[in-house]
């Protein structure tokens, strides 16, 4: 009995279930294919990642005995989609069984399932067991992830202590809201150069995506699971124990602060989550960083990312069509070239484009809230997430942007939409200093336009905001405003809006 096993672009870990039972007669199939490099105009960093790694995964699994077949983007013989390569693969090599681990993408999923005879495995590298997100959310009229959060804590025994939560309390996020005073500069991260292998991606990405955005400068991202947990090690003694403090704040020309940048290979399978957890309370247990820090940490992974992969497949295909603030516009030009006259989002984009990176209040709180204020549809503001984060996977960007940032699922990932005036970015942020538009103004022509954009937002979406006792604030602080000022923000919001219709120029 031989077996064809696929291995996807972001299944490179050593557990993989498509692997389970590999023996001598099988083979192991992994392929470059324009269908996955083309969906979205991904970053060309991105996708110098993904194919790097595959190339380093599959010389590893060579150089152990293994029978690998795999498909380089420029095969003549390549058929540039995954379901193509697994039938001629089929067809040439006549294997007894196919066999495959669930893509974490609906999509991928849907055009494997049209594959007659390949079998699906579960996916078991999620720190959530399979059925277990579905089993806690069912009969509950709303999901919160703080409740999901002391369920995994409790699964899995991390940061606990005698069935109570380590230092008495399951959440220290108001002590993590910190602005990065001026004399702290985080330590810059450890990288990667690039070996031949992938220098030869580089090269092949460079000639056959100049047309997608992002640059491929100075790429240095880690490509093996080796040196992921390089990089993991050196966040572990250099960044967490700051993590927390400052994990909100951000500052002009400092793109990664005290972050771990483990999205990248965790979400290629190059890190496992469980063991990133674990080596964080360790060096809680060990004195070396504060239970903030390592708290604040062990939640993004154990809670917010299990509980929005589990938001995902419990509401796709459905989630990916919800509009529910009924959001038109078209992305202005600027989120693809950085060139705007507002410091904190040129900052946000111009990162993004430079490293595939910006961390989570940037996403969140910048280009996020951007994109919430002026009703920016979340169709375009999804593909642009998905296409220029090096860590971005549909299962993993669309609840976040769609749900947590655009608001557009209506309440299911987060109870209000996270929007917010210029006041708390530069409390936030040393953006303001130094931007052409002045954030104590709302009005004026030079007023920064996130404050306008703002209570126009409140006023457009007053009667729904009205019946949330989340939003209820605002929207009674509108009330009140002078009618003059109402319409003078108003006047101000609507010469924005039409400058963003207008691809964004001039603003
Ligand atoms: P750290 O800040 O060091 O956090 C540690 C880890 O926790 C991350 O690596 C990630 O694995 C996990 N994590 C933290 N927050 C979240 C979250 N909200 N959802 C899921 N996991 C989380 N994350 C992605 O991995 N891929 C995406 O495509 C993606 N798109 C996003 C889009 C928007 C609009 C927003 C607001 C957030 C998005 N996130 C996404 C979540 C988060 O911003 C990134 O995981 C994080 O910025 C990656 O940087 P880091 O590895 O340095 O994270
Ligand atoms: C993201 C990506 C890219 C750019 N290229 C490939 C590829 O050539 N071959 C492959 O198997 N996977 C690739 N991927 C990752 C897939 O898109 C990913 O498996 C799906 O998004 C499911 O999560
Ligand atoms: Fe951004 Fe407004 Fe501050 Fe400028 S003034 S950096 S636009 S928040």
């Amino acid at each position: 009995m031989s077996a064809l096993r696929l291995v996807l672009g972001d299944q490179l870990s050593r557990n993989i279930a498509a692997l389970e039972g590999l023996a001598p007669g099988d083979t192991v199939l992994l392929a470059e294919v324009l269908g996955e490099c083309g969906y979205v105009p991904h970053h060309k960093r991105k996708i110098a990642l993904v194919l790097a790694a595959m190339r380093h995964f599959a010389a590893a699994l060579a150089a152990r005995g293994v029978a690998v077949r795999y498909v380089r983007l420029d095969d003549p013989e390549n058929t540039q989609s995954l379901a193509g390569e697994i039938l001629r693969a089929s067809s040439e090599l006549a294997p007894d069984r196919l066999i495959a681990t669930m893509p974490g993408e609906y999509r991928v999923a849907a055009a494997l399932r049209g594959v007659a005879g390949l079998e699906l495995r579960e996916d078991t590298r999620f720190l959530a067991p399979p059925g277990y997100f579905a089993g806690w959310a069912a009969g509950k009229q709303v999901l919160r992830m703080e409740f999901f959060y002391r369920e995994m804590r409790r699964l899995h025994g991390v940061l606990m202590a005698g069935g109570q939560p380590v230092g008495g309390q399951w959440n220290f996020d108001a002590e993590n809201r910190r602005k990065l005073p001026a004399d702290i500069a985080p330590p810059a991260p450890r990288r990667f150069p690039p070996d031949s292998i992938t220098a030869e991606v580089l090269a092949l990405v460079a000639a056959r995506f100049a047309d997608h955005p992002g640059s491929l400068e100075g790429f240095d991202e880690p490509v093996t699971a080796r040196d992921a947990a390089s990089g993991f090690q050196d966040f572990l003694a250099h960044r967490l124990p700051m993590f927390g403090d400052y994990q909100d704040a951000m500052a002009a020309g400092t793109p990664f602060m005290f972050h771990s940048l483990v999205a990248a290979p965790l979400n290629l399978g190059l890190l496992d989550p469980l063991d990133l957890c674990r080596a964080a309370e360790a060096e809680f247990a060990a004195g070396r960083a504060p239970l903030n820090a390592v708290e604040g940490f062990i939640r993004q992974i154990l809670g917010w990312r299990e509980f929005i992969r589990g938001v995902y497949w419990r509401h796709m295909p459905d989630y990916a069509t919800r509009n529910a603030l009924a959001a038109t516009r078209a992305l202005p030009a600027f989120y693809w070239t950085g060139e705007t006259r507002m410091r904190c989002m040129a900052e946000a984009i111009s990162q993004t484009m430079r490293h595939g990176y910006a961390h989570h209040i940037q996403r969140l709180m910048i280009t996020g809230n951007f994109a919430l204020l002026a009703g920016l549809h979340p169709d375009a503001v999804d593909e642009w997430y998905l296409a220029v984060y090096i860590d971005a996977y549909e299962w993993v960007e669309m609840p976040n942007t769609r749900g947590m940032a655009l608001h557009a699922d209506g309440g299911i990932v987060g109870s209000k939409p996270y929007a917010a005036s210029g006041a708390y970015i530069n409390r936030m942020s040393n953006y303001c200093t130094g931007c052409a538009y002045d954030v104590a103004e709302s009005t004026s022509p030079n007023a920064c336009p996130f404050n306008a954009l703002y209570w126009d937002f409140i006023a457009r979406h007053e009667a729904r905001f009205a019946a949330n006792p989340r939003m209820a604030m605002p929207v009674r602080s509108w009330h009140k405003m002078d009618p003059v000022r109402q319409a003078a923000l108003r006047a101000r919001a609507a010469t924005i809006l039409d400058m963003i219709e207008n691809e964004g120029a001039g603003l």
